[in-house]
């Protein structure tokens, strides 16, 4: 049974945006390239001398793995090479890449946010990580200098969004805001392949995904939200399950194939949160949207916050909309209690 690849796809649904001449196929097909490179790193990480740290800390303050430069290195050639790419945000740097000043890409109109290897933390387990982009439409006239409000827009401004898991196969999925679909890669061609089509979070879900390491430091309404998971009650299937990886690529492609509810809540300890807005909170935001899902940062939707720094973090509370909006009770009953 032949599949319809990733290219194929692209150039297919290019119809759906009359006016666009094949700058967003030809970004897509950027992203892809460098997913597939990175792949084949983090598939054979065991064995290369590619483990460890890399010595030096990202913006994060976190030790770089050797993994993450990596990712972050192709990402940025695959983009800056394509021509397509006028900017990159990414999560291993201070500072946005401005490619106006690259001959390809001075007349580029699209902004990339990335987080190049998601859960990074667990290469070193062999715990499925991933990688996250969010895409923008620049507002300025194109060939000057991208301005950093061009930027900051708000989540429901993305022209498209996607995550690569590297995990017990390689997928990457991806909407450009008319549904989601998702792709496997078949390594004996070395090409992503359409395999779900038109995925479908389900409004109800038996599994609910947080850190209860962090359970005294929440606020009341997670406490509570957190008990009532775990309440016996037949007719709602709870006590609901408690799964958590620890890498947010893969807890949401889970909560993407099977429903539930990801929660990365803020504590007394991170008022913020800890999840970043640009390129982790708003592409996750609107993929599980389109699906069907819902995406809040605990008050309000996590599309409609107006980003103000490059690497802000946002609370998040995320899945199966039913689950959410389970959440969003347990907000309103504690609105005037915090913790
Ligand atoms: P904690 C990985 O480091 C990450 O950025 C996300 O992928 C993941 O969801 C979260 O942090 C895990 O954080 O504090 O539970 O280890």
């Amino acid at each position: 049974m032949s599949f319809k690849t990733l290219g194929q796809f692209i150039i297919e649904k290019q119809g759906d945006f009359p006016y666009a001449k094949g700058e967003l196929s030809r970004l897509l097909r950027d992203i892809g390239i460098a997913a597939k490179i990175i792949n084949y790193e983090v598939n054979k990480a065991g064995l290369a001398d590619i483990l460890g740290e890399h010595g030096v800390q990202n913006v994060q303050g976190e030790k770089q793995q050797k993994l993450d430069v990596y990712a972050d290195e192709q990402f940025i050639q695959a983009l800056s090479r394509g021509g397509e790419c006028c900017y990159i945000a990414s999560e291993e740097h201070e500072e946005g890449i401005d490619l106006t000043t690259q001959p390809y890409s001075k007349d580029a109109k699209y902004i990339v946010c990335i987080d190049p290897l998601d859960g990074s933390s667990n290469i070193d387990l062999n715990v499925s990580v991933g990688s996250i982009f969010s895409i923008y439409r620049r507002k300025e006239k194109e060939g000057q200098p991208v301005a950093i409000h061009e930027v900051l827009q708000y989540g429901h401004e993305q022209i498209a969004a996607g995550y690569v898991i590297y995990g017990s196969s390689t997928m990457l999925v991806y909407t450009t805001g008319k549904g989601v679909n998702g792709f496997t890669l078949d390594p004996s061609i070395g090409e992503f392949c359409l395999s779900h089509p038109d995925m479908k979070i389900p409004e109800e879900g038996k599994t609910y995904s947080i850190n209860e390491g962090n359970y005294l430091r929440f606020p009341q309404y997670v406490k509570d939200y957190i008990k009532y998971c775990q309440m016996e009650d037949p007719i709602s299937q709870r006590p609901y399950t408690s799964r958590y990886i620890g890498s947010m690529v893969a807890d949401l492609h889970r909560t993407m194939i099977i429903g539930g509810i990801f929660l990365y809540p803020e504590t007394q300890q991170y008022p913020q949160g800890k999840l970043r807005l640009l390129y982790e909170c708003n592409p996750m935001a609107f993929i599980i949207e389109q699906a069907g899902g819902k995406a809040l940062s605990g008050q309000e939707r996590i599309l409609d916050i107006q980003p103000t720094q490059l690497h802000q973090r946002s609370p998040i509370v995320i899945g199966s909309k039913k689950m959410v909006e389970k959440v969003e009770e347990f907000l309103m009953e504690n609105e005037h209690v915090l913790y």
